[in-house]
This record gives C-alpha cells, sequence and structure tokens, in this order.
C-alpha cells in the first residue's frame, strides 16, 4: 500500500481511526482494582474516546476519556481513564434505563462476524454501570417485552477517583470473551484466547450530569450515521471496530 493510500485510510471523518488495533499480550495480568500503577499497562497504547454518537459534543471538563487494552489466555484488560465532572446514577435499579446514567459501554464480537445483535449474542454490548454491573438485552420476554440482563460473569469491572484529578477516574475491566453460542441457560465457558484472534470492539460512555436522559454518548470509532444516528452499537455489530491479538 502506498503513503497515500495508507493515510486516506488512516483518516476519516477528520480524526486518526486505528483501523484493526492491535492489542499486545499480558504477560503479568493487570490488578482490576481502578488503581494505574501496574507496569504491565505501559506497554499498551492509549486510543481516544473523541466521537459524538449521540446528544451534544461535550467540553473536555464535562467529558473527555481514552483507553487501552491488552490480553491474555482468560481475559481482554481494558483500562479507561474517564473524565467526568459529575457522576449520575439516577436509577437504583441496574436494568433501568441504565443508558441514561453515567456508564461505560464495552462491544465485543467474539468473531468479528458484524450483524445484528439486539436481542441475540451475537455480539454483547455491556453497560457496566456505576457500581460495576455489566447489563445487555437479552431475548425478549415471552410477552415480547425486552428483556434487559446482568451478564456480571462476563466483566469483572472496578473504577476509583484519581486523588489528584477527582473528575477523573481510572476504570479497569478484565472481559471474558463468550461467543454466540452463548444463552442464558446452563454453563457456558469463555473463549481460551491465542494470538492473531481478531475480535470486533466499541468502547463508548454515556454521560448525564443530571438530566432525565443521556447527554452525551462518546465513543471510539467512527462510522457513517444512518438516518442520521450513530447511536448504533446497541443493535448492529458492523459499526464496531476489530481489534487484534498480538503476542
Ligand atoms: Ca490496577
Ligand atoms: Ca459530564
Ligand atoms: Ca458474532
Ligand atoms: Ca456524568
Amino acid at each position: 500500500m502506498n503513503i497515500k493510500l495508507l493515510l486516506c485510510t488512516l483518516i476519516f471523518s477528520g480524526s486518526v481511526v486505528a483501523k484493526d488495533i492491535a492489542v499486545k499480550h499480558a504477560n503479568t495480568a493487570p490488578i482490576i482494582d481502578g488503581i494505574n500503577n501496574e507496569k504491565v499497562w505501559q506497554q499498551a497504547t492509549w486510543y481516544p474516546m473523541d466521537v459524538l454518537m449521540d446528544g451534544t459534543l461535550p467540553s473536555a471538563q464535562d467529558f473527555s476519556g481514552r483507553y487501552r487494552l491488552l490480553w491474555d489466555e482468560n481475559y481482554l484488560y481494558l483500562q479507561a481513564e474517564i473524565t467526568d465532572d459529575i457522576l449520575f446514577d439516577q436509577h437504583a435499579d441496574p436494568l433501568y434505563f441504565y443508558w441514561d446514567d453515567d456508564c461505560l459501554e464495552i462491544f465485543i464480537d467474539e468473531d468479528a462476524s458484524g450483524g445484528d445483535h439486539q436481542t441475540n449474542f451475537n455480539a454483547f454490548a455491556y453497560h457496566v454501570a456505576l457500581d460495576n454491573q455489566a447489563i445487555d438485552i437479552g431475548p425478549n420476554n415471552k410477552d415480547g417485552s425486552t428483556q434487559f440482563v446482568a451478564l456480571n460473569d462476563h466483566v469483572n469491572s472496578r473504577w476509583q477517583r484519581q486523588l489528584s484529578a477527582p473528575n477523573t477516574v481510572i476504570w479497569e475491566v478484565a472481559i471474558a470473551i463468550y461467543d454466540d453460542t452463548f444463552t442464558l441457560e446452563g454453563e457456558h465457558t469463555p473463549v481460551k484466547l491465542s494470538a492473531e484472534k481478531i475480535i470486533g470492539f466499541m468502547l463508548a460512555y454515556c454521560d448525564n450530569d443530571g438530566s432525565k436522559h443521556r447527554e452525551h454518548f462518546m465513543g471510539s470509532h467512527d462510522f457513517p450515521a444512518v438516518n442520521g444516528s450513530k447511536n448504533l452499537g446497541y443493535m448492529d455489530a458492523s459499526v464496531f471496530g476489530k481489534i487484534v491479538l498480538k503476542k
């Protein structure tokens, strides 16, 4: 590929989009405690969360975020550094309108198949709430209504405010990767990860500071809007990016 074509591939909508993000292997697993003091994180590259997907564009104090990734056989590790001026959890029930509370939203498509995942587990949209629980939409209830499910076995999450910058939190997550054979019944085992595996991935943050509804929905990956909307990740895994696990 010549350099001009490479630049055209990388520069999309004015911001640099890392296509197929390479994720380094963690020889030592980071400790999921919301504290950024593991040496192993230093080998991971930071990526921005600067794509507006819904609502209005926030100032840097209102919301800004970046993230980095590592992996080992058992988990994909995520560290997000999130600045949010007001942390807001208006609905105590983790299953009720969780996207209108502050939450970190982690999109995973184990086989990078893309496609619809709104009411199936072809892919996952883990909404990790301020109480560290991970909620997604499952198959519809028998009466046809939407079923919201906690998938806390999939996601181990801890966040903590930084003493030096209290409006900034370090959010650390170990994500067990489940494939599309996952169901809500019976026992399921996460996939063992290995080098060169490609996984569909995207990250977002729902920021609300006191409104009835989410104020800003900021993401890590840009993609074309459909009917004027970029709020598509919870339905369509085709808008996710891809990560490649590297030894
Ligand atoms: Ca840590
Ligand atoms: Ca905010
Ligand atoms: Ca899939
Ligand atoms: Ca907020």
